[in-house]
């Protein structure tokens, strides 16, 4: 039996999914599955990175998972079992998942962050890379500090802010949302927001309907809720 998955999360709260399960003369049957039956391992290290912005939307659908971080010292030995030799890493019900990419979007697909149709999720999939480039950008690995403080205000005066007014412009035309609706494209704008902020108090000064964006997403109750407990901080 092949099952195509699509979220739903109900009205009243509880959290499901609907499985469209081809039956044997072809036709599909819908499946009502309980999140309570996806076994979430998410495995990461002690510090926060490409894997928050699965975090805030698990933390908003209030889906339970089995939170792995790997001490520093133990990465050595542990790189080797991992598929790919990196983090984050994903296991549903006993299948792998690697490449943030692929798990934000499993993650939205399962907590309804996903867009409502193709042209919106080929646009959420847009605004999510534009963030995730604008935090590739940084010079991560550089362990000269004199050289990474160099690159890194040269970004924050200069190719960033530029990034940031073509983001306002795509918000701008989405309407309330960057693609009308509710989806991890707004949850990786909060995400890269909050670390330029941490670089620059007044980077998004210049783009006031972007940051305004961020704090909306920020107080979505839910959300606010794990900003104020996660490890690594608001
Ligand atoms: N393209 C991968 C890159 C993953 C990646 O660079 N992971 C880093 C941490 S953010 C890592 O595992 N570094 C340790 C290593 O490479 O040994 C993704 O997006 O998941």
């Amino acid at each position: 039996m092949r099952e195509i998955s699509g979220n739903n999360n109900k009205k009243d709260g509880k959290q499901s999914q609907l499985n469209f399960v081809r039956q044997p003369e072809g036709r599909f049957c819908v499946k009502r599955i309980s999140m309570s039956q996806y076994r979430l391992k998410l495995i990461y290290f002690p510090h926060m990175g490409r894997e928050e912005i699965a975090r805030v939307m698990l933390a908003y659908a209030g889906m339970e998972y089995e939170d792995v971080r790997i001490p520093y010292a133990k990465w050595p030995e542990m790189k080797p079992t991992m598929p790919f030799s990196q983090l984050p890493v994903l296991e549903v019900n006993g299948h792998t998942i690697c490449q943030s990419g692929a798990i934000v979007r499993y993650i939205a697909k399962l907590c309804g962050f996903n867009g409502s149709d193709f042209i919106q999720e080929a646009k959420a999939d847009m605004i999510c890379e534009c963030c995730f480039d604008i935090m590739m950008r940084f010079p991560w690995t550089e362990e000269n500090e004199q050289k990474k403080k160099e690159v890194t205000e040269k970004l924050l005066s200069g190719s960033i802010p530029d990034s940031l007014k073509q983001l306002e412009v795509m918000l701008t035309n989405g309407g309330e949302y960057f693609v009308g609706k509710l989806t991890y494209a707004d949850v990786a704008l909060m995400n890269a927001g909050q670390y330029l902020l941490e670089q620059k108090e007044d980077i998004l000064d210049a783009t006031p309907k972007l940051k305004e964006h961020l704090r909306k997403i920020e107080n979505i109750p839910s959300i606010a809720k794990w900003l104020s407990v996660r490890p690594g901080g608001k």
